[in-house]
């Protein structure tokens, strides 16, 4: 699939694919569960979702610097994917996921 960068910063794609039928709310929980355990310096305590176990890695894309575009393989199945980008923001250095960056997409049939 094509994967055009036409923001204004570097960005990258994390794409994975999620247990069916995952939310935002609960991708937001995790991200929360992460900034926690950076902040106290220890490892992670899931709320949740466990990520190392719950999600799975499809695509993984390098940076991408503004006006780029890429051409990447991906092998779809149907269910639900989650799409991160934690490229550090150019204003603040916290990952974009911070800034919201990340959804929760269907794949059908
Ligand atoms: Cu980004």
């Amino acid at each position: 699939m094509p994967i055009d960068n036409v923001g204004a910063q570097p960005h990258f794609l994390d794409f994975e694919k999620g247990p069916d039928g995952v939310t935002e709310e609960q991708i937001a929980v995790v991200l929360d569960d992460v900034n926690q355990s950076m902040m106290s310096g220890g490892e992670p305590e899931w709320t949740d979702l466990n990520p190392e176990e719950d999600l799975e890695i499809i695509l993984f894309t390098g940076s991408q610097s503004t006006g780029t575009s890429i051409w990447a393989p991906i092998e779809l199945e149907s269910g639900t994917h989650v799409l991160f980008c934690f490229f550090p923001d150019i204003s603040d250095g916290m990952p974009h996921t911070d800034h919201g960056m990340y959804t929760v997409i269907e794949v059908g049939e």
